[in-house]
Order: structure tokens, then C-alpha cells, then sequence
């Protein structure tokens, strides 16, 4: 037995931990395992998501920086586990975190002052709020852009809903004083840039003053009752319902009040930008005709079964799936098993407050035995109705809101 453990011993068995548990199997030989190979029953192309402290079920799309999302069947919670929950990185998180030392200061030229809390002032000065957020990147479901859009290669899986707890980032700011002539926040964490270059920011993003301003806006140090996962943000970050995921800045330290659009890196160019007009797929777009994306549209998932399921002729299929807007609510949640020529109610829940995502369900009898594909189409309360195939190309692959389709097998 060796007394040494070195950073290969510690990656083998962390391997090994993984292994077993997407096995759901222990590994029994574990010990004899050759220190240079990696277990062929991870070699799938992805890096084992435990290493990043998330469930191995994840997808790691890319390690350096970490880009992680959830298969659609792993997301049927009301709530998304904190290491179910997608990650989505632009830099490298910080290390060696004090939480007894970090600090956030609100400034910028539309704040009536400078002003830094340690988090504990936060805890202790602001009343706590809980509300069940959705959290979606931009770019989720890019890949089936065509031409494809360059980019994290995103499925369906770069969405999750937690019960976040913080305090108002509105509480904060009017602690502060906010000037008249304020239009925008922007966010600055402490991840580093992927250069090494500490003088480069990965991705310093904001929102609207009144979309800061809203009930639901916070500046949250706890995901489903824990504290944030390191790759969510710990210690403390914003979260928004309702705007591309990216404005939510993890490893937060400072929040600047603008009398602009905040300018960060990341806000301008083709960054988190579609054309403000449409364009015919494979346009090239001058970064002028490109426009701030400022809310999320109608989307949802079916995430019981787990595509490709089979089922007999005579029995029911029970599914069910998850609803979100950046509007006040889901309407209405219907489903089709005839590629969209008729569609059929699903019941539907409410969220429990808005940004939350709904919970639908249906039962489907199928006519006769063949393969099906059961497809999920959501409306909310403005109307709006997620399109049956791709909405609109843009550049950078952002907003795709398709239908979600699962393929089921009748026997
Ligand atoms: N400081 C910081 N905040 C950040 C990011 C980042 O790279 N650094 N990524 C943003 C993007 S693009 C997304 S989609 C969300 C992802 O949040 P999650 O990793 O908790 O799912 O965080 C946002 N906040
Ligand atoms: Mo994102």
C-alpha cells in the first residue's frame, strides 16, 4: 500500500467515484486500476463533472473555462439540484475564498456614493427573500442552429430553476442613493480572465435599472437552501428571472450604477446581441445593426421520460415537462404526437412566483404500435407561443426556443 497520495492517485479515484456512479455499480478491482488509463467506461468524449464538484450525470461541454448542462430527463424537479444545475463559465473562478473578508461596493457614476459591504452587512442589515428562479443562457440550445453559430455547443440542458435567497438588489441600491439620471447596472466578479492577464475581465454584463429594480432582482448567497456551489458563484451573485443568464454575475464584488448602457466586456460587439431586424441564415451582421438581448422568450422541456423511451400499445404514457417566460406567466402547455398537426392540453402549475418555472403534465394513449415523437408547446400570458422549428437564425446562436421533441417507441 503506498502512504504518499499524489494528484494522480487523487484523479484516478475521483475517476473511480464517477464511474461507480454512473454505473450505479461499485468498481470492484478499483485498487489495481492502471494509474495512465482512464476507465473506459467514461471515455465518452466528456471530462467527469465530479471534479468540478457537480453530479457526473452533467454533460461537460468544455473544462477550461467549465461549461456544463443538464440533460432535459435530469431536470424534472420542481427544484434543479445545486449539482444538477448547468454551469457556464467565461473565465476561471476564484480560489481560496474568505467568506469573512468579501466584500461588495456599489458605485458608478449614477450612485450617490461609494459604498462597500462586507456579505456578512448584507446578511445582517437587508430583509432575506426566497423566490424560485429560472436561469437560462442565452445560448442554450445553439447547436441546432444552421448554419451552426460558433460557441459552446449547448443542447436543451443550459437551464435550471432553484429557490434562490438573498437580499433585494433594490434594498441595496436605495441604501446607496440611485441618481435620476441612472438607466443601467453592471456587475464585476472576481473570476479571472482566461489569458492569466489580470488586467482583462471575463465578463462584466447588467440590466436595465428597472429590471434591477424588480421584487425578484437579488443579490443571493444560498441555491436550495446551500450555500452556492463554486461554480455557481459562491459566495455570492445577482440572479435575474426572465434576461439571458449572463447578466446574473457569479463571484460577485462590485455593482456600478451607469447613467449609459453599462459597457463591460461582453455587453457590445456580437456578445449576448441579435440583429435588431431579422436576417436570412448565414448573414454576416455589422456589430451597429446588432441589439442588446433584453429578455428570454417562452420555452419549455419535457422531461419525463427520457427520450427514446418504450412503451406498451396498451398502456398510458404519463409525461411531463417544465414551462418558463420572461412574462408573467404560462398560459397553456400543449402537446402533439403527430409532428404538430393537432395539439392537445396539458394540465399546467402555477410557478410560485414569476421567473419559476411551471410544471406540465399529460397522459398519451397512442393509436396503434410505431415510433412517435411526443413534441411540448408552451404560451404565456402575452401570448407569445414558442415556434415549432427554429426561430430566427442569428449570428451567435442565442434564443433558440424551439419545441422540445422526445422520441418514444410504442411496442
Ligand atoms: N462573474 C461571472 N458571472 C457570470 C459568468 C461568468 O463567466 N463570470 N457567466 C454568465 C453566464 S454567460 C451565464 S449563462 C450564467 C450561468 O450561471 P450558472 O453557471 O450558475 O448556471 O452566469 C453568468 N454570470
Ligand atoms: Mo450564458
Amino acid at each position: 500500500m503506498k502512504l504518499k497520495t499524489n494528484r494522480r492517485d487523487f484523479l484516478k479515484s475521483s475517476m473511480m467515484v464517477s464511474l461507480a456512479s454512473a454505473v450505479g455499480l461499485p468498481i470492484i478491482y478499483a485498487s489495481n486500476f492502471p494509474d495512465r488509463l482512464t476507465p473506459v467506461g467514461l471515455i465518452d468524449g466528456s471530462i467527469p463533472a465530479d471534479i468540478i464538484g457537480k453530479s457526473p450525470f452533467l454533460t461537460v461541454l468544455n473544462d477550461r473555462p467549465v461549461n456544463a448542462e443538464t440533460p432535459a430527463h435530469l431536470l424534472n424537479d420542481a427544484l434543479t439540484p445545486n449539482e444538477l444545475f448547468f454551469v457556464r463559465n467565461n473565465g476561471i473562478p476564484p480560489e481560496n475564498i474568505d467568506i469573512e473578508e468579501w466584500t461588495i461596493t456599489i458605485a458608478g457614476e449614477s450612485a450617490e456614493a461609494s459604498k462597500t459591504y462586507t456579505l456578512k452587512e448584507l446578511q445582517t442589515k437587508f430583509e432575506h427573500h426566497t423566490y424560485n428562479l429560472t436561469l437560462e443562457c442565452g445560448g442554450n440550445g445553439r447547436s441546432e442552429f444552421n448554419p451552426p453559430a460558433k460557441g459552446n455547443q449547448w443542447s436543451t440542458g443550459a437551464v435550471g430553476c432553484a429557490a434562490w435567497t438573498g437580499v433585494r438588489l433594490a434594498d441595496v441600491l436605495k441604501d446607496v442613493g440611485v441618481k435620476s439620471n441612472a438607466v443601467y447596472i453592471g456587475y464585476y466578479g472576481n473570476d479571472k480572465h482566461l489569458s492569466g492577464d489580470a488586467n482583462k475581465i471575463p465578463i462584466s454584463r447588467g440590466v436595465p435599472i428597472d429590471k434591477a429594480m424588480e421584487s425578484e432582482s437579488l443579490i443571493a448567497w444560498q441555491m436550495n437552501g446551500e450555500a452556492l456551489p463554486l461554480m455557481n458563484g459562491f459566495p455570492v451573485r445577482l440572479v435575474f428571472g426572465g434576461v439571458p443568464a449572463s447578466c446574473s454575475g457569479k463571484w460577485l464584488t462590485k455593482i456600478v450604477v451607469r447613467d449609459q448602457v453599462h459597457d463591460g466586456p461582453k455587453m457590445g460587439g456580437q456578445s449576448y446581441r441579435v440583429p435588431c431586424k431579422p436576417v436570412a441564415p448565414g448573414a454576416k451582421v455589422e456589430d451597429k445593426d446588432m441589439c442588446i438581448i433584453e429578455k428570454m422568450p417562452v420555452k419549455s422541456l419535457i422531461t419525463y421520460p427520457k427520450s427514446g423511451a418504450t412503451i406498451q400499445l396498451s398502456d398510458q404514457l404519463p409525461i411531463s415537462g417544465k414551462a418558463w417566460t420572461s412574462a408573467d406567466r404560462i398560459q397553456k402547455v400543449e402537446y402533439s404526437i403527430d409532428f404538430g398537426e393537432n395539439w392537445q392540453s396539458c394540465t399546467l402549475e402555477d410557478g410560485s412566483n414569476k421567473f419559476a418555472w411551471q410544471t406540465f403534465n399529460a397522459s398519451i394513449k397512442f393509436p396503434e404500435k410505431g415510433y412517435y415523437e411526443v413534441w411540448a408547446r408552451a404560451e404565456d400570458a402575452d401570448g407569445e407561443r414558442q415556434p415549432i422549428i427554429l426561430p430566427g437564425w442569428n449570428p451567435k446562436g442565442y434564443l433558440n426556443n424551439a419545441c422540445h421533441r422526445i422520441a418514444i417507441k410504442v411496442v
